[in-house]
């Protein structure tokens, strides 16, 4: 199809229809986070949870990150996001003193030291809350610009955060990258979870980074865990953690894991 086509002006409409959605979600403050367990591998028992950026629109529906996070890294609107998830974080983290959070940032956001001050000032260096929050990065993060991403991580492990690395595997898996990274937690890309319970190049790669990390001191998550079968044999893989529809909906709103 020539450029300009119908299909091109329908994408580009729906685009500019996104950006001026997320903004005024960010207006009105329309942004919230939901929760999905990360359980222990022996306990089968939340360890934390993971926070997930939801967008509600005038409608009434819900909109997942991965829909508007990408149009809003190409106008620049992703700092405003990460800041504003940032704000509801340690909010949740204030609110309830026996959480810890694991939250995403963009890859934009990880050579971004204003919202490194922005964590500093909402916290105000309380360890309290800055030992119960994680922070996700992607590994291509790491790639894009490596000594800015790898100051920006120490300075959050000063203060007494913990990094995990996001959807390892899922790109250009560099373990090179990852052991610069030296991250406290890697997360196993979900794709790799169904073929754990067989030998074959999945299970292959899944031994491979568990190997690595226990000898580097890294924890691990197994992601995109959808059944019990799965859940055993990746836990039988010695994963630190697991996460995925079988242990919890990615759509916990706080008040349902809060709730008695
Ligand atoms: O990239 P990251 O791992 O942060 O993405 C988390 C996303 O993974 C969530 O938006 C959630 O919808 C999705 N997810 C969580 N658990 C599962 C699962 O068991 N299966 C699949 N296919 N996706 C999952
Ligand atoms: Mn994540």
């Amino acid at each position: 199809m020539k450029a300009g086509g119908p299909l091109a002006s329908i994408v580009r409409r729906y685009q500019n229809m996104t950006d001026t959605e997320i903004e005024s979600a960010l207006r009105r403050g329309q942004l919230s986070l939901v929760l999905q367990p990360i359980v222990g591998s022996l306990s089968f028992r939340p360890a934390f949870y993971e926070a997930l950026l939801r967008l509600q629109m005038p409608d009434g529906s819900i909109r997942r990150a991965q829909d508007f996070i990408g149009p809003a890294e190409r106008s620049g609107l992703v700092g405003a996001l990460d800041s504003r998830a940032l704000e509801l974080a340690i909010a949740l983290l204030s609110d309830h003193p026996a959480f810890e959070l694991a939250l995403n940032i963009s890859s934009l956001t990880t050579s971004d030291f204003n919202w490194i001050r922005q964590l500093d000032t909402l916290t105000l260096g309380s360890r309290g809350h800055l030992r119960r929050l994680i922070v996700e990065i992607t590994e291509t993060a790491a790639i894009t610009d490596i000594d800015r991403t790898l100051t920006f991580i120490d300075t959050l492990r000063e203060m007494g955060c913990r990094i995990a690395v996001d959807d390892f595997g899922a790109g250009h898996t560099s373990r090179s990258m990852l052991l610069r990274i030296a991250p406290d937690i890697v997360k196993i890309d979900g794709k790799f979870a169904a073929g754990a319970s067989m030998p074959g190049q999945q299970r292959d790669f899944f031994e491979g980074v568990v190997a690595l990390s226990r000898e580097m001191h890294f924890e691990t998550v197994g992601e995109g865990i959808e059944s019990e079968a799965t859940a055993q044999a990746i836990a039988d893989l010695g994963v630190t953690y697991m996460q995925g529809y079988f242990f919890g909906s990615p759509d916990n709103p706080v008040a349902a894991l809060t709730a008695k």
